[in-house]
């Protein structure tokens, strides 16, 4: 069955890895499942044939035969599965690798993205000046606590999952801001997660389509 995502038409980004399609198209790659993309504009994403399948009006959302899903936390759980590669076969192995998965969403991403939002959304607010330190704050504190457990392993818990998937994803969003090079084993683990052929595609993929240009693996 085919399995289809949608995307940004044009990611503001410019098709540079930030957008969250990047985190389901690296584990469709990391398992081998082909997919396609539909790519879908600012205004589309609010009109109800989206809404129907995105009840939030936002990207991606994955449908494959019957099915459709949204939210990326949800979406690479259900790739890692249905197919070998993303998790551990061990029970109690998996369950890890899913808390993972549920801490990087819930735990490290949320101050993130209210840095990325202090930043972008409130940077000329009058009080902005004074509240940006405090949500900086806020993003070392989980930084530290990640940094401190992480230490010298290559990945969060033994092999490569989908909890190390999601988290260098959320990670990557940080650095444009430059936090992560506080911590060299964190910007070393996020690297270790860039280095891999399946988010290099992803990312090639994202961009080629972003850019109208086919890129070096392609
Ligand atoms: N919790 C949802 C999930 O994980 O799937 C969040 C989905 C989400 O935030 N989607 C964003 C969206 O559709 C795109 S990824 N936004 C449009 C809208 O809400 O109207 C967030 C994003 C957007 C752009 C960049 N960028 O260009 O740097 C990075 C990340």
């Amino acid at each position: 069955m085919t399995i289809t995502i949608t995307a940004f038409e044009r990611s503001p980004d410019g098709g540079m890895g930030l957008a969250r399609d990047t985190r389901v198209r690296w584990a469709l790659e990391e398992v081998g499942q082909p997919y396609e993309v539909r790519p879908v504009s600012f205004r589309a994403m609010k009109e109800p044939a989206h809404l129907a399948l995105h009840p939030f009006g936002q990207i991606p959302t994955y449908e494959e035969g019957d099915l459709a899903l949204f939210e990326t936390g949800a979406i690479v759980f259900h790739i890692a599965e249905r197919h070998a590669g993303l998790l551990p076969d061990a029970a109690n192995a998996r369950a890890r690798a899913m808390s993972w998965m549920f801490a990087a969403l819930n735990t490290v991403e949320p101050p993130i993205l209210e840095l990325v939002n202090a930043k972008i959304l409130e940077g000329d607010k009058p009080w902005s000046a004074e509240r940006l330190p405090l949500v900086q704050d806020r993003v070392r504190g989980r930084l530290n606590q990640l940094s401190a457990r992480l230490g010298n392993a290559e990945w969060l818990d033994g092999a490569f999952s989908a909890g190390d998937l999601i988290m260098v994803s959320v990670l990557l969003r940080l650095r444009p801001s430059g936090t992560l090079n506080e911590y060299s084993n964190l910007a070393a683990y996020v690297a270790r997660g860039e280095a891999r052929p399946a988010y290099k595609r992803a990312f090639d993929a994202q961009l080629a389509q972003n850019t109208g240009k086919p890129t070096a693996s392609q």
